[in-house]
């Protein structure tokens, strides 16, 4: 039987995510309810699911079973939705709608959405920990080690901090660039890499492609992220559009113009590309998601 498309793919893989989160994920009936309800509000039910689909894309590389892939995308997703409750509370971007519907402290309370974006990070952790990721123990040990170190002070919680001090600053193209390696690309890159230690181990040339590939990927989403921004409506998007600039927040588009930006977004496409060459056949999904979050248009 001949492998399926990249759309029914990518649709099977969000399937699966849903499933495996919602199954990982505390029941609302259980105490305390609200919280879970509101953890369950922000991981399921919306999103695009990508860091997902790159754990999987890179577990196929080093041919990971799927069972150990879906508990470290799951862990992924949990942060990711995690950093977008507390994105959007009022301390923060103080936005309304995420994921088409109400943002999770506007649909309970600032306080729940907090302790809701607390646990999901725990959660991540605690999967990370109670399940058998790789056969060697001292591999699960660094898996857990670098995604500690993308999600922190280092990673994508440093990165929101540099963005937070950014407001209404004009920053050079590397200063952008370095915010936008650890706000958004910490995390991506993290997929690649855990999705990669789940299987057979690499040797030393073959995860270098996939981290180079990694960080033009990181790049490339925020720079199209940027890109829609400016151009697509709130309705497509799911999201607030055009607060970037309403903000003073610097941009990709602010800082280089629109077309360069789809330049820079198309050659990132291309270095991730050449990134993934030496990897063969088996890296078709990562190059198929390059061109899906250089191509998407919400
Ligand atoms: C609060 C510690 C902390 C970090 C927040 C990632 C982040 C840092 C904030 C998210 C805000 C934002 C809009 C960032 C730009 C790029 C981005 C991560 C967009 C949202 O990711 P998608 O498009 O969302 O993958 P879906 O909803 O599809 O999962």
């Amino acid at each position: 039987m001949s492998a399926p498309d990249f759309p029914a793919w990518s649709r099977e893989s969000a399937g699966r995510m849903e499933a495996v989160l919602a199954g990982l994920l505390p029941s609302s009936r259980i105490a305390p309810s609200r919280l879970h309800d509101a953890m369950r509000y922000a991981a399921l039910g919306g999103g695009k699911r990508v860091r997902p689909m790159l754990v999987f894309g890179a577990g196929l590389v080093s041919g990971a079973e799927a069972s150990r892939l879906e508990i470290a995308a799951a862990a992924v997703e949990l942060i990711h939705a995690y950093s977008l409750v507390h994105d959007d509370l009022p301390c923060m971007d103080d936005d309304v709608l995420r994921r088409g519907k109400p943002t999770c402290h506007v649909e309970f309370d600032e306080a729940t959405a907090l302790l809701a974006g607390d646990a999901l990070q725990s959660l991540a952790f605690q999967l990370l920990t109670e399940n058998r990721l790789a056969d060697d123990p001292r591999v699960q040990l660094q898996m857990v080690h670098l995604f500690a170190v993308a999600c922190g002070s280092r990673g994508m919680a440093g990165g929101q901090a540099i963005d937070l001090d950014a407001v209404g600053k004009a920053l050079t193209l590397p200063e952008l660039e370095n915010m936008h390696i650890h706000k958004t690309g910490a995390l991506i890159r993290a997929s690649v890499l855990l999705g990669a230690h789940c299987g057979e181990p690499l040797d030393p040339q073959s995860l270098g492609n996939l981290d180079r590939y990694a960080k033009c990927v990181g790049l490339a989403f925020q720079v199209v992220d940027d890109v829609l921004d400016a151009e697509a409506s709130s309705a497509t998007l799911g999201k607030t559009a055009g607060k970037d600039a309403r903000q003073g927040k610097p941009t990709y588009v602010s800082v280089m113009g629109l077309a360069r930006a789809r330049e820079l977004a198309r050659e990132l496409r291309h270095n991730a590309h050449e990134a993934l060459a030496p990897l063969g056949a088996e890296a078709r999904r990562l190059r198929e998601l390059a061109d899906f979050i250089v191509l998407r248009k919400f």
